[in-house]
């Protein structure tokens, strides 16, 4: 028999590569789809004919929806990936953020024993590492402690403690992956990796002028969304439930992402000046093409991440520098020069069609 997984957050960059990880090991998959004006969901178009990959209407603001799946299905396993993911966001709807991304991870593990399956499913809860926020400790670890510095992260730490409890308390097989930054080539495209490939990508083809952005010092140990979905299965493969730190263990600012997508796109960036006035000037040109602006900086902002992932590699056999960080910046950019050369609208100078602001 199949086992069943069970995503919440399917359309999202983690839960399309999960799909696709977890299908390729011969699961029946169901993913959970909250119902937008545009029905189309780039992420898992590629999926949605295949057998065995099975699409629900829900959503983790609505417990009823969620028992009614979860009932009809009866999971082995729950990968409960959907949030507002956004941190900057959070500031401008901390009460969505916290419904969902707090209250809807005990949505998720109530449901669960309400179909009478606390004793057979696995649930993995995708922590972070903004629970770190203000850190106390560098790097950070399973042990380091919490400080989480948005609403975003204090959401997230509620979700933490909530599968912790629901642990011991019931005996649940629950765990959370508390993941360090990973991107792709699907990472939404206002979070800053995927900002940067793509104004790298379009400036370089004459269709952006600059691209603006906010903290350039802040630091992220980014790595690879697709290595880390892999992580992702093996904690709920484990024997006991366990929380991991899920990191490359490297560490790089911002600054430096930028001066590596640029270089890639042909174009070699000196950074000159100090805060609001820093400028990434072409020096083949001198023509600005980075620039910093308030509207970019966060309340709070996290600014020293860098996860130290021995426990994963030692007790999952994981490997933490599978894609390394040069790696990671080549597939984005190469996506993203062949996805920007179809394009003809016009886009305003942060690079995007629309009004919004991150
Ligand atoms: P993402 O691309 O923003 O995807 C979020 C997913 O959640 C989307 O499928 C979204 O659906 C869904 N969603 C949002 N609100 C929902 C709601 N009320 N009900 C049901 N579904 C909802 O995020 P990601 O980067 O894949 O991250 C996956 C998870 O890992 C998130 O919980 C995130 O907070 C956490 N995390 C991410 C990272 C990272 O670096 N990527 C690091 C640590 C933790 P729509 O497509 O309809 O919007
Ligand atoms: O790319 P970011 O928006 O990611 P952030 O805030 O680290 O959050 C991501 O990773 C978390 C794991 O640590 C996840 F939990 C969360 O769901 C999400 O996936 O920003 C990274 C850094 C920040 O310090 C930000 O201030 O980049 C800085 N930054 C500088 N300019 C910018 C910009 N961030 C964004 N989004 N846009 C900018 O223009």
């Amino acid at each position: 028999m199949a086992k069943i997984a069970f995503i919440t957050g399917v359309t999202g960059q983690d839960g399309s590569f999960l799909a696709e990880f977890l299908l390729e090991k011969g699961y029946e998959v169901h993913g959970m789809v909250r119902r937008s004006s545009t029905d189309f969901h780039e992420r898992i178009a590629h999926l949605e004919d295949t057998p065995g990959f099975h699409l629900h209407y829900g959503d983790l603001s609505d417990s009823l929806s969620l028992v009614k799946i979860i009932g009809q299905i009866r999971p082995d396993e729950i990968y409960n990936l959907a949030a507002q993911s956004h941190v900057q966001i959070s500031f401008d709807v901390p009460e969505y953020t916290a419904d969902v991304v707090a209250t809807g991870v005990l949505r998720v593990l109530e449901a669960v024993r309400t179909c009478g399956l606390a004793n057979s499913c696995r649930i993995y809860q995708a922590s972070t590492s903004e629970l770190f926020g203000k850190v106390e400790e560098i790097p950070q670890r399973e042990t380091t402690p919490f400080h989480p510095y948005s609403p975003y992260a204090v959401a997230k730490q509620y979700g933490f403690w909530i599968v912790k409890e629901y642990r011991e308390a019931y005996g649940m097989f629950c765990c959370s992956g508390i993941l360090f930054n990973h991107e792709s080539e699907r990472r939404g495209e206002t979070f800053v990796t995927r900002k940067i490939t793509l104004a790298a990508a379009r400036i370089s083809q004459g269709k952006q002028e600059k691209l603006v952005l906010g903290n350039l010092s802040s630091l992220r140990d980014w790595g690879y969304a697709k290595d880390y979905v892999e992580c992702m299965w093996l904690m709920l493969q484990n024997q006991v439930p366990e929380d991991f730190v899920i990191a490359t263990g490297q560490q790089h600012s911002v600054r430096e992402f930028c001066q590596k997508a640029f270089r890639y796109a042909g174009i070699e960036l000196e950074f000159a000046g100090q805060g609001l006035e820093e400028k990434g000037i072409d020096i083949k040109t001198g023509n600005v093409r980075v620039e910093v602006s308030p509207q970019f900086y966060r309340p709070t902002d996290v600014v020293n991440l860098l996860g130290d992932p021995s426990k994963a590699r030692e007790k999952l056999g994981w490997n933490p520098q599978k894609t390394p960080f040069q790696d990671l910046v080549r597939i984005m950019m190469e996506h993203d020069i062949q996805k920007v050369k179809g394009e003809s609208r016009p886009l305003n100078i942060r690079g995007k069609r629309t009004g919004a602001t991150t």
